[in-house]
């Protein structure tokens, strides 16, 4: 067993995925427009007029298919989650979940049929199915990353497959269990293949196949926080940023409305089928009415788009190029909300600040960088891409990025006492922007983070010394660094991870969102930290925390965050995104 070299799975994978990713490059960007599009329509049409509107029309619904209780149940959720101020990403949410539930309809029960009427597409399918919903959701957020790039569309994506699964097992036993002697009375009467299964086989699978819909529907549902990791919109955004900052209160408000939607969601989609007051109106008349309602209302929104005159010259700024997406990282980082006040005070009313992850903004930057398409990113500095791609910070006149930095070495209180020796080294840990610069190139060059801490610190003898002079050596005890996963943060805490390690450390890395870092530290779960940007990236958490811990002050000087986008864009200030 010990001699079988390791099988290059994963490499296979990636190379897989790139390929794809070359050769339906024109294919993905259709998909992606196109369902941007069916979501902004549907996004259009929910926020016409008042939220009073979509809850009258969302209530009455719910009450004639559910019962006149659950609609008095949605009116007041619905008021309650527009008072606490989640309106907007409740349609988002809803918005999101239609079109996946739309996806799967459209996809799933057709394959549904095809499983049913064919045995070996059956035994084929199945499996896949299987394994499609076993592997975790986290997955399919990469490679839809890659093909779809960052924002609502590969959530949609990912949700799509991980709830397809349903709909398409329940439409196979649903015709499945059509009973046989139907079947041959149909065949006896001389009715061919779709007239048994539009007449017979549909009909009376009906039932079940609402059933697996209705099931896809609540999984999709339960994606919107999975979604939001690559920056889609909305309820689970909220619940991000919430676990990001460590905001029980906000996160507590977004997953209440969650609730509530599911509730609504669920009741609507299982009783469509049987409406509890069929008898008093038709199923019929309530279809007509909700499809002229919306059919009106897409007309309305449709005509003002026509006579716009500053359209025109719109097409040919920089926002129009890049979509008016700013694209960013995760909700809680410090350059985030520095993002946030750039555009309340640059103007920028027509800008989205994309929320994701740091790795999902680089994917982004390198396509667009390869492609020479335009790109705006949230940037800091020192890190690797400055020297991987030709970029230039944006000016910033207003100064909202907070100008140059320092990085500071935080510890838990109580540290120098426990271990003197790990304190003693994280209090002496001091490098310049270069040396951080080439840990992160040695990763970005294909080395694992540890492989590349050990190189440099193999090559920097005289800087670890000056580290660990004086520290007393230590006997296997535990220490814990907390980080997030910023490149900056995976390089910086690697290195004095090593060293400790080194110096008789049993040392364990610890990789949670920003907020949590900073209570880790405070609260003692987790010995130091060596990531914190000040005197303002972090300013709020720093303040919300400084009591419980220990400053050991900077490690590195001169950092520098800001908008960032590549050499060939035409433009150089923040400023310039106004026109
Ligand atoms: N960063 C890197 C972090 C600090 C380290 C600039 C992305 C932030 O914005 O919080």
């Amino acid at each position: 067993m010990m001699n079988i070299p390791k099988i290059p799975l994963g490499e296979w994978i990636n190379v897989l995925v790139d390929w794809i990713t070359i050769t339906f490059a024109n294919l993905f960007i259709l998909l992606t427009n196109s369902i941007e599009g069916l979501l902004d329509a549907i996004v259009a049409i929910l926020s016409v007029g008042s939220p009073i509107v979509l809850i009258i029309v969302l209530a009455l619904l719910v009450a004639y298919t559910s019962g006149w209780k659950l609609g008095f149940f949605s009116v007041v959720s619905l008021l309650l989650i527009d008072n606490l101020g989640y309106w907007e990403s409740s349609i988002q949410t809803l918005s999101i979940v239609l079109v996946s539930g739309l996806l799967t309809i459209l996809v799933g029960i057709p394959v549904g049929i095809w499983c049913a009427q064919q045995k070996t597409v059956n035994r084929i399918v199945t499996p896949i199915l299987d394994f499609m919903q076993t592997m975790p959701a986290f997955v399919y957020l990469i490679p839809s990353i890659l093909f779809f790039g960052i924002g609502v569309v590969p959530g949609i994506i990912a949700s799509f497959i991980f709830a397809i699964a349903p709909t398409i097992r329940m439409t196979n036993l649903g015709i499945d269990e059509v009973p046989k002697d139907l079947i041959e009375a149909a065949d006896a009467f001389g009715s061919g293949k779709s007239q048994k299964l539009f007449k017979i086989q549909l009909p009376l699978a009906m039932p079940t196949i609402m059933a697996g819909v209705n099931q896809s529907i609540m999984l999709a549902l339960s994606m919107v926080v999975t979604a939001s990791l690559v920056g889609a919109p909305g309820l689970g955004a909220d619940v991000y940023r919430a676990v990001s900052q460590i905001d029980v209160g906000r996160g507590f408000e977004a997953g209440l409305s969650i609730v509530f939607i599911a509730i609504i969601l669920d009741r609507i989609s299982q009783n469509l089928r049987n409406p509890t007051y069929k008898h008093i109106i038709k199923p019929k008349v309530v279809f007509s009415i909700l499809a002229l309602l919306i059919a009106g209302t897409s007309i309305v929104l449709a005509i003002p788009l026509g006579d716009d005159a500053s359209a025109i010259q719109d097409e040919n700024s920089i926002g129009a190029a890049v979509g008016y997406k700013i694209i960013g990282i995760e909700p809680g980082a410090g350059i985030m909300e520095q993002a946030r006040t750039t555009v309340k005070e640059y103007g920028l009313d027509q800008w989205n600040l994309i929320e994701g992850s740091s790795a999902a903004m680089t994917t982004e930057l390198k396509k667009a960088y390869n492609a020479q398409k335009p790109i705006i990113v949230t940037g800091w500095s020192p890190h690797w891409k400055f020297s991987s791609f030709d970029l230039k910070f944006l000016e910033d006149p207003k100064g909202t990025f907070g100008g140059a930095e320092d990085i500071h070495t935080l510890v838990r209180k109580g540290l120098k006492e426990d271990a003197p020796g790990a304190y003693t080294i994280l209090d002496q840990f001091s490098w310049e922007p270069k040396d951080l610069e080439d840990v992160m190139a040695y990763i970005t060059g294909g080395m694992s983070a540890e492989e590349a801490a050990q190189k440099w610190i193999k090559e920097n003898p005289d800087r670890v010394a000056e580290w660990v002079d004086g520290a007393q050596k230590a006997n296997g005890e535990s220490i814990d660094l907390a980080l997030v996963a910023w490149d900056t943060e995976i390089a910086s805490t690697n290195v004095i991870g090593k060293v400790l390690d080194q110096n008789g450390y049993d040392v364990s890395l610890t990789q949670v969102e920003v907020g949590p870092m900073y209570a880790g530290i405070s609260n003692g779960s987790s010995d130091a930290m060596v990531g914190a940007w000040l005197p303002s990236t972090h300013i709020e958490y720093y303040n919300a925390y400084k009591e419980d811990l220990m400053d050991l002050g900077p490690n590195l000087r001169g950092t520098k965050n800001g908008l960032v986008v590549p050499q060939y864009m035409e433009i150089d200030s923040i400023e310039d995104l106004q026109k």
